[in-house]
């Protein structure tokens, strides 16, 4: 819900984009986004709006980089792509317009991502003959998250490509975006990571398909720790298994666990066949041998509306076998302060934690009160256990410690400047 809010700011901002003119039948499109300023060691979030096609057509491909003021690409060493959403504006979303508490939310409320990139570098491409609408006075916004894993700051900027067919028919795909929470919350979760070797965790959640037709197109998104990612229906079983492959040469220090480098997707013409009704379930599997916090699990699909056909097997091949680098999150900042004994919580306030060095008892409850005027949160660096808050400006979050060890922990938005160590005996 967070991001349809904050695209939702850039509705009013559409009339701003200018017209521009038509061109051939397949075009690749070169866009660059405004200048963002990441600061050192730390993340940059927001929106903005995104220029755009300005002739009416269908989108075909799309791909996204980070690149920097004189346009050279930007090496995830440097400063990695999180994430970025690009959405169209005033639209409503296919996912989140079915959630019951959408259709009563006004009009700027509404925006349809229609495709997403992160560390796995994913790039779209239709089967051909199909395409995503757009028209000429369509308006665009990204939403962006990016770290910078460098002692200074940075000035970078989105570019992205679009591939465009103008004077060719087309059969229009709806986008379809599913993830663990589906509208309801930032799709995050955490994995205690407590599991014996071997094991792990999944979450799922589904959504009912308000019509028919095929997915002609996908791809998914797992963190670090991510096994797989299935959409199943109700009436076919699996329709397509998103596998990821590990890789990623990563910068020291380590600020957050790797993501995968790929994460498999599919194209296909004819289509995985999916009926009025339908429940459509999205199973994210990771590992639980060692925690891994703030993960994701979302599947963008591309819908064909009309007749569904009959089921098939459909195949998701998984890619070669890799290994994730295992790295540890280490903590900037050491820190500072008498160690205090039993506390029952602390505040988190404008980049710092009250109490930085706390010893609790096994079994202990610790409550984190958030005040000041940004987002932060608490999120488990290295320790016995995942757990993490989410991001916020006000109120509280508790854990429970169950485990003994020592848990070093940060804000995942201010890694160098906010830490705090809690030793459970
Ligand atoms: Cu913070």
């Amino acid at each position: 819900m967070r991001l349809l809010v904050r695209l939702s700011v850039l509705a009013g901002l559409a009339a701003l984009v200018l017209p521009g003119q038509a061109a051939a039948s397949v075009q690749t499109l070169s866009y660059t986004a405004a200048p963002i300023t990441v600061t050192r060691y730390e993340v940059a979030r927001g929106v903005q709006l995104a220029p755009s096609p300005k002739v009416d057509g269908y989108v075909v491909g799309m791909s996204a980089e980070v690149v920097d003021v004189l346009g050279n690409p930007v090496a995830i060493q440097d400063v990695m792509l999180h994430h970025v959403v690009f959405a169209k504006l005033g639209v409503p979303d296919y996912t989140c317009s079915q959630i019951e508490d959408y259709s009563g939310m006004p009009a700027p409320f509404q925006a349809q991502r229609f495709y997403a990139e992160g560390e796995e570098n994913f790039s779209l491409a239709l089967p051909d003959g199909y395409g995503y609408p757009n028209r000429g006075q369509d308006a665009w916004g990204l939403l962006y998250m990016l770290m910078n894993h460098h002692p200074h700051s940075m000035v970078v900027r989105l570019r992205y490509t679009v591939r465009y067919v103008t004077d060719e028919p087309r059969t229009a795909v709806k986008p379809v975006w599913l993830d663990i929470k589906n509208c309801r919350a930032d799709p995050v979760f955490n994995v205690a990571g407590t599991g014996k070797r071997g094991s792990t965790v999944f979450r799922t959640a589904e959504f009912r398909i308000p019509e028919g037709g095929r997915f002609v197109a996908g791809g998914g998104h797992l963190h670090g720790g991510g096994v797989s990612l299935d959409v199943a229906s109700t009436r076919c079983g699996s329709l397509f298994t998103s596998y990821p492959t590990w890789g990623l040469v990563f910068p020291r220090p380590v600020l957050h666990e790797p993501g995968p480098m790929h994460m498999t997707g599919f194209a296909d013409t004819g289509g995985r066949s999916v009926s009025p009704g339908d429940t459509v379930r999205l199973t994210a599997r990771y590992d639980n041998t060692r925690p891994h916090v703030r993960v994701m699990g979302i599947v963008i699909l591309f819908l064909a509306p009309g007749s569904s056909s009959a089921c098939a097997s459909y195949s998701s091949p998984r890619p070669a076998p890799s290994v994730a680098d295992r790295v540890t999150v280490e903590l900037l900042k050491r820190p500072g302060g008498p160690v205090r004994r039993d506390l029952r919580g602390t505040w988190v306030g404008d980049y710092a934690f009250g109490a930085q060095r706390v010893s609790l008892r096994r079994g202990a409850t610790f409550t984190w009160r958030f005040r000041g005027g940004a987002e932060h949160d608490v999120t488990l660096a290295s320790g016995p256990a995942g757990f993490a808050s989410p991001s916020m400006r006000a109120g509280r979050y508790t854990y429970r410690f169950t485990r003994p060890g020592t848990y070093r922990l940060f804000c995942s938005l201010h890694p160098a400047r906010m830490t705090q160590v809690v030793t459970v005996r």
